[in-house]
């Protein structure tokens, strides 16, 4: 058994929980792609649109449809079965269901999407409501100030150096249901080989970063999840 694993979750994990991926074939927002819509620029040229799209995707998160499933709760029993804490879930969604299906060493990288900052504090707030831009923020009181937690094009994903840290120190680098489209976090396969872990793709198909990984494994994260780790 591993000692250290380190693994990077994607859209793909959530997939078959009903969210859609950013990148299939009917990836698209309303016909925008996600680099047009999830960037600082995008947020300030149209405030409402960018709202909008982090709206519905909150309003969706929490219908009574979209529950962890079976690739999720494996993840939850393997750090179970760790119980020095040496399972790490670092996960590129914004949606919580790692955390409902019980992972409790998480880090949300690119963000929260049932939390919002504060520009002017940067605190933290929970959200479960639709943010509009004429909404008062209830920690500084301006108007249009909340914006979604979550991390855009061009801004720095959260809590690199733990993630960095954990790198350098796994024996296993796991990466599901990611397309490795998106940097820093489809440069960790290298950081793992490069202090010696062994590293596996488990991804409905190729990705951007498949020959990168010492072994992969291609189909449902549903199917592959649970037989890898259980
Ligand atoms: C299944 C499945 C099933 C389907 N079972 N699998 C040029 C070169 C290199 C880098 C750059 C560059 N120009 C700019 C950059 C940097 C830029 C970047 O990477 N751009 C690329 C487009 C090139 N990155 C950034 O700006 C990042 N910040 C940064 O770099 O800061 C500087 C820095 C420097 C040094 C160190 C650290 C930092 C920030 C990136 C922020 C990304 N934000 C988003 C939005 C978040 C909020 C939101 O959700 O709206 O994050 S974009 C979007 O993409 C989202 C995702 O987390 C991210 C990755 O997508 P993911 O998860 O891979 O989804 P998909 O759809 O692409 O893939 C799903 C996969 O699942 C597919 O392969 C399917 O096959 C598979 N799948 N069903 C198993 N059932």
């Amino acid at each position: 058994m591993a000692e250290n694993i380190v693994i990077l979750t994607g859209a793909g994990i959530s997939a078959e929980s009903g969210i859609k991926t950013f990148r299939a074939s009917d990836g698209l927002w309303e016909n925008h792609r996600v680099e047009d819509v999830a960037t600082p620029e995008a947020f300030f040229r149209n405030p409402l649109l960018v709202q909008n799209f982090y709206n519905q995707r909150r309003d969706q998160l929490q219908t009574p449809a979209i529950q962890p499933n079976a690739a999720h709760q494996a993840l939850a029993k393997l750090e179970a079965a760790y119980p020095k804490g040496n399972v790490l879930v670092v996960t590129q969604n914004i949606d919580d269901l790692h955390e409902r299906a019980g992972s409790r060493q998480l880090i949300h990288m690119h963000g929260e999407i049932l939390k919002g900052r504060c520009q002017t504090s940067g605190g933290l707030v929970q959200i479960d409501h639709d943010l509009t831009p004429t909404l008062p923020c209830p920690l500084c009181g301006k108007q249009g100030c909340l914006r979604p937690h979550v991390v855009w094009f061009g801004e720095m994903p959260l809590q690199m150096e733990t993630i960095y840290r954990a790198l350098a120190h796994c024996d296993r680098f796991i990466s599901i249901g990611t397309s490795g489209n998106v940097y820093p976090a489809a440069g960790f396969v290298e950081e793992a080989n490069r202090h010696g872990a062994h590293t596996i793709e488990l991804n409905l198909e190729p990705s951007q970063r498949l020959t990168a990984f010492a072994e992969h494994r291609h189909g449902l994260a549903t199917e592959l999840v649970p037989d890898y780790v259980e």
